[in-house]
């Protein structure tokens, strides 16, 4: 297992909602660190990210705000996720909101294209995420990094996503909030659209199953990206986005250890995390949890699968 290397990267101008610039320090003092290590695992901080200056930019959206800001972060964090997986580490970046992962992709589809192999996305979110900076109407960038990665148009104030990935390489999990906008767009791509009405009926394992044979069958590299609003918000109220019918807490755990079990993830975002609107910790206490499970930890830890 590489050694998993923590990124802050406190950003909040994906969104409206300040708080989420707390997100690193929270996770630090619910112990993610230390959560990893005791599986054995090696932990390297490389702390908080910051900001450079930067200049105006003009947006056709007139809703859209902190281009400027997400277009820098975008560079940094692209720049950072590439080095930690090319020092042979697995990138943890600890947000901040999804606009976040507009660098984090970037930067793990850079470092799979001087590889060689194909990059899969599996993101774990109540929203689709699938706007671009054109067909926004709350202006909020967060809600725009899969349509980036997919590579459709409307980013040109960006640079090009490295190798855009291809519909059927990204996996969208748990959504229960799409815009009209974005269900349009969605249509006419061919993302695999695990929405909770999906898993209700499915359940939450074949379809999570399916993907990883997928990525396993091609010899992917896997990103993750975990929203906190993937799971319910009577379990993880910290987040500016609540939508009801989220993930349970056994549900989500089962994700991370499937995931575990798979071996296949590459880097992993945790995003959306606001402290500021948690209840004694226990959202962040709940995320340092599920990195736990996608580490290893598990519930009776059998020699051999027997079930
Ligand atoms: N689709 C809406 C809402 C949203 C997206 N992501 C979050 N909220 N967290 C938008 O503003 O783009
Ligand atoms: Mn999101
Ligand atoms: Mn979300």
């Amino acid at each position: 297992m590489p050694n998993t290397v923590l990124i802050g990267a406190p950003i909040d101008e994906g969104q409206r909602r300040p708080g989420c610039v707390m997100g690193p320090t929270a996770y630090r003092v619910a112990g993610l660190a230390q959560a990893i290590g005791d599986l054995g695992h090696g932990v390297e901080d490389w702390g908080d990210m910051v900001l450079p200056a930067v200049q105006a930019v003009s947006c056709p959206n007139p809703a859209v705000h902190h281009l400027a800001e997400l277009l820098a972060w975008t560079e940094i964090l692209a720049d950072k996720v590439d080095d930690a997986l090319s020092q042979g580490g697995l990138p943890i970046v600890l947000g901040g909101d999804h606009a976040l992962a507009l660098g984090s992709v970037s930067g793990a589809a850079r470092f799979a294209a001087r590889q060689d192999r194909p990059l899969f996305l599996l993101w774990l979110d109540a929203h689709s995420d699938f706007h671009t900076p054109l067909t926004t109407q709350s202006g909020n960038l967060h809600g725009t990094p899969v349509a980036y990665i997919a590579g459709r148009a409307g980013f040109e104030a960006f640079p090009p996503f490295p190798k855009p990935i291809p519909a059927e390489r990204i996996c969208l999990y748990g959504i229960r909030s799409v815009d009209p906008a974005e269900h349009a767009a969605l249509l006419k791509h061919d993302i695999a659209i695990n929405d909770m009405r999906v898993l209700d009926e499915r359940g939450i394992v074949a379809p999570l199953r399916e993907f990883l044979d997928m990525v396993r069958a091609a010899g992917g590299m896997l990103h993750v990206s975990l929203d906190v609003d993937f799971l319910d918000p009577s379990i993880a109220p910290a987040v500016g986005t609540t939508v009801p019918g989220g993930t349970t807490f056994r549900e989500a755990h089962l994700v991370m250890e499937l995931l575990h079990e798979s071996a296949l993830v590459t880097s992993l975002d945790l995003v959306e995390l606001n402290p500021f609107l948690d209840e004694r910790g226990r959202t962040a206490k709940l995320m340092v949890e599920l990195v736990g499970s996608l580490m290893g930890r598990k519930v009776f830890d059998r020699p051999t699968r027997s079930f």
